[in-house]
C-alpha cells in the first residue's frame, strides 16, 4: 500500500512539472493574460458550479500580498479518500493533471480560453496556495508550493452542515510570470461578462489596497448586456431574445438595433469570448440576411433588390452565446470556433427562431427592416462615392494621394508610415525620418468623427481617404490584408489634449474601418516626449511631469533650461528623430484590444452622444493621460 501511494505520488509530480516546464502549454502565456488565467482558472470551476445548480455567489479578492481569493457557495471540492489513489480526492484534483471526476463528467468544460485545464496547473505555477473547504459541517485546509502539498488535509475548524463551498488562495510564482501584478480592469471586464452570460449569478470583485468592491450580477442576462453594450446608443426597438437547447446544445440570442451605423456581433462558446468568431457567428449571420429578406419580401416592401449582409447589419448590436460538449477553437488566439456542424445548426434555430419573433411582434420586425432599406441605399450611394474616390486616384501619382510623402522602399514588412497631425510636425517629420522606410502622411485637424457618420459621410473626406488610399488595404469587405502597404502604422500627434482627441479619433477610424489592423497589430502610437533636460553636453528626454521631477531631484539642481515642447512642430528634425522615430531609440506604444467588448462600449462613449457618460469616464481616466485600450 504504501509503495502504491509512492508510486502514484511520483507519476502525478511528474505530470506537474511538465506544466513548470512549459507553462505556455497549458496557460497560453506567461505574461499577463497567463497571470490572469490562474483567476479565470478558479472562478471557471466556481460557475461550473453555478450552472450544476450548487453556486450563486462567486467573489474574488486582490491581496495587498499579491495574493487572489477566489471564494464560492458551491458544494466544495470533495475530500473523502480516492478509491484509486487512496488520498483524499481534493488533493488529487489539485496534484493530477486533468484529475477529478468532475472533469470526466462534465457536460460543459468552460474556461477564459484555456479551456478546462484544470485546478492543478494552477496549483503547479503558485509559489503558495491554500485551498479551503466547507462540506458536512467541517472546514478542512491544505497547503501547497509549486504544486506540491506541504501539509495533510486537515479539519481545521467547524461550520453549519448547509453551509458549503470552496476558498482559494494563491500567489503567483514569480519565477514563472513577467509580471505578478493582477490588474483590476481586466478582472472587472471578464467577470461583468461573466455575469451577463450567467443570469443570476452573483461576482464580487474586492481590491485590498484600493478598498474598491463591486457586485456584478444580471438578472437579465443576455438582454441585459445588449442593453448594456447600447447604452450609449439610441436604441430602435426593445432587444430580441430567444434560447433553444437540442441535445447537448444550447443556442442563446439577443438583439438590438441602434440609430448608429456600425455592426457589433459578440460570440461566446461555452461563455469564452470567441473574438475571432466562427462557425457559430457564420451561421448566425446567415440566418439573419435570410430572415431579414424573407420577411420584407413577404410583406412586399421589397420585390427583386435584395438586401446584402451588410445591410441588414448596419447599427446591429447582436450575442450570440452558445454551449456545446466540445468545442473545437482555432485561429491565431484560439478564439475562433470551428466546428462545422455548428453552422447550419445555429442557422436552423435562428433561421426559425427569428421568423416566427418577426411574426409575433410585426412593429419590430418593420423598424429592422426600415433600418436594412436606409443601409441599402447608403450602400448604393456609397459605391458610388467610392468609384469617385477612385477615380479621382487614378489622376494622382500612382493612385496615392498627393499629400503622403512615401518611403523608398517597396517592402511592405520594412516600410511604417507616421500619420501626423498638422503640417508642421510634418516637417521635420519629413527631415528627420529615415527615408528609405518611414513615410509621412500629414492630417488636417480633427479628422471626421466616424462614430458618428455614415459611410457616405467618411468616404467624401479627403483625410479618411488619404488614409485609406495610402494604407492599401481597403475598408469593409473589400479590405484586404495582403494589400497592406506598411507593416507599422504610427499615429503621431501632440502630446496635449487635442493631440489626446485627435489620436482617440484616428483610433476610432482604424477599430471601425479597419480592425484587423489593430487584431494583427499593426497599429502604434507614437510617445513623443514631453521636457528635454540639458546637464552639460548631455540631453534627457522626459514623458511626464512625474518623470520630470524624478530626474531633476536625481540631477539635484545641476540641469540647465528645461524646455517644454509644446507640440512636434516645435521640435527640430534631430530631435524628432531621435526621440520619436529612430527605430533605435523611439518609444511608441502598440495598440491592442483586449476585450472587444470593453474596446466597443469605450469607443460608443467617447465618440458617441451620451455627453453625461463621457464627462465620468474622462475625470475616472484623467490620470491616465492617454487613453489605454
Ligand atoms: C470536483 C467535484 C465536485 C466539485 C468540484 C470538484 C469543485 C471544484 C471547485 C473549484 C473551485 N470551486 C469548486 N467547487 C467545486 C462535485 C462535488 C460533489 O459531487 O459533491
Amino acid at each position: 500500500m504504501a509503495d502504491a501511494y509512492t508510486a502514484e505520488s511520483i507519476k502525478v509530480l511528474e505530470g506537474l512539472e511538465g506544466v513548470r516546464k512549459r507553462p505556455s502549454m497549458y496557460i497560453g502565456s506567461t505574461g499577463k493574460d497567463g497571470l490572469h488565467h490562474l483567476i479565470y482558472e478558479i472562478v471557471d470551476n466556481s460557475v461550473d458550479e453555478a450552472l450544476a445548480g450548487y453556486c450563486t455567489e462567486i467573489k474574488v479578492s486582490l491581496g495587498k500580498d499579491g495574493s487572489a481569493t477566489i471564494e464560492d457557495n458551491g458544494r466544495g471540492i470533495p475530500v473523502d479518500i480516492h478509491p484509486i489513489y487512496k488520498i483524499p480526492a481534493i488533493e488529487v484534483a489539485l496534484t493530477k493533471l486533468h484529475a477529478g471526476g468532475k472533469f470526466d463528467k462534465k457536460s460543459y468544460m468552460i474556461s477564459g480560453g484555456l479551456h478546462g485545464v484544470g485546478t492543478s496547473v494552477v496549483n503547479a505555477l503558485t509559489i503558495k496556495m491554500i485551498v479551503k473547504v466547507k462540506r458536512d459541517g467541517n472546514i478542512y485546509e491544505q497547503e501547497y508550493s509549486r504544486g506540491n502539498p506541504q501539509t495533510k488535509l486537515k479539519i481545521v475548524g467547524k461550520c453549519p452542515v448547509n453551509e458549503t463551498g470552496t476558498i482559494i488562495t494563491f500567489w503567483p510564482d514569480k519565477e514563472i510570470f513577467s509580471t505578478v501584478d493582477f490588474d483590476y480592469k481586466v478582472l472587472e471586464t471578464r467577470f461583468r461578462e461573466i455575469a451577463f452570460l450567467n443570469s443570476g449569478l452573483k461576482i464580487i470583485l474586492y481590491d485590498e489596497e484600493k478598498s474598491k468592491q463591486e457586485e456584478f450580477i444580471a438578472s437579465g442576462g443576455l438582454v441585459e448586456f445588449v442593453k448594456w453594450l447600447n447604452k450609449s446608443k439610441e436604441s430602435l426597438h426593445k432587444p430580441v431574445y430567444f434560447k433553444r437547447e437540442q441535445e447537448n446544445t444550447v443556442v442563446e440570442v439577443s438583439i438590438q438595433y441602434n440609430e448608429g451605423y456600425q455592426e457589433n456581433i459578440f460570440g461566446f462558446v461555452n461563455t469564452i469570448n470567441t473574438v475571432e468568431g466562427g462557425t457559430h457567428v457564420f451561421g448566425f449571420k446567415t440566418a439573419l440576411t435570410r430572415v431579414i429578406n424573407d420577411y420584407a419580401k413577404r410583406k412586399g416592401i421589397i420585390k427583386e433588390e435584395s438586401f446584402s449582409g451588410e445591410d441588414v447589419r448596419e447599427g446591429l448590436t447582436a450575442i450570440i452565446s452558445i454551449k456545446i460538449p466540445n468545442p473545437q477553437f482555432e485561429g491565431q488566439t484560439k478564439t475562433k470556433l470551428g466546428n462545422s456542424e455548428i453552422k447550419g445548426f445555429v442557422d436552423s434555430i435562428v433561421t426559425s427562431a427569428l421568423s416566427e419573433y418577426f411574426e409575433e411582434n410585426p412593429m419590430i420586425a418593420r423598424k429592422i427592416v426600415s433600418k436594412a432599406e436606409s443601409a441599402a441605399k447608403a450602400r448604393m450611394a456609397a459605391k458610388k462615392a467610392k468609384e469617385l474616390v477612385r477615380r479621382k486616384n487614378a489622376f494622382s501619382l500612382g493612385g496615392l494621394p498627393g499629400k503622403l510623402t512615401d518611403c523608398s522602399t517597396k517592402k511592405a514588412e520594412e516600410a511604417e508610415l507616421y500619420i501626423v497631425e498638422g503640417d508642421s510636425a510634418a516637417g521635420p517629420g519629413k527631415e528627420g525620418r529615415d527615408r528609405n522606410t518611414q513615410a509621412i502622411l500629414p492630417l488636417r485637424g480633427k479628422i471626421l468623427n466616424v462614430e458618428k457618420s455614415n459611410q457616405i459621410k467618411a468616404l467624401s473626406s479627403e483625410e479618411i481617404t488619404n488614409m485609406i488610399t495610402a494604407i492599401g488595404t481597403g475598408i469593409g469587405e473589400n479590405f484586404d490584408i495582403e494589400k497592406l502597404r506598411y507593416h507599422k502604422i504610427v499615429i503621431m500627434t501632440d502630446a496635449d489634449v487635442d493631440g489626446g482627441h485627435i489620436k482617440t479619433l484616428m483610433l476610432t477610424f482604424f477599430f471601425r474601418f479597419m480592425p484587423k489592423l489593430i487584431e494583427n497589430g499593426n497599429i502604434y502610437a507614437a510617445m513623443p516626449p514631453l521636457y528635454r533636460i540639458r546637464k552639460g553636453q548631455k540631453d534627457y528626454y522626459v514623458y511626464s511631469d512625474e518623470e520630470l521631477k524624478k530626474l531633476l531631484d536625481k540631477l539635484d539642481g545641476n540641469a540647465s533650461n528645461v524646455t517644454r515642447f509644446k507640440g512636434l512642430g516645435e521640435m527640430s528634425a534631430q530631435q524628432l528623430w531621435d526621440t520619436t522615430m529612430n527605430p533605435q531609440t523611439r518609444k511608441i506604444k502598440k495598440i491592442f484590444i483586449d476585450d472587444a467588448v470593453e474596446a466597443d462600449a469605450t469607443f460608443s462613449m467617447l465618440m458617441g452622444d451620451d455627453v453625461q457618460a463621457r464627462k465620468v469616464f474622462i475625470s475616472e481616466n484623467a490620470k491616465e493621460a492617454n487613453l489605454d485600450i
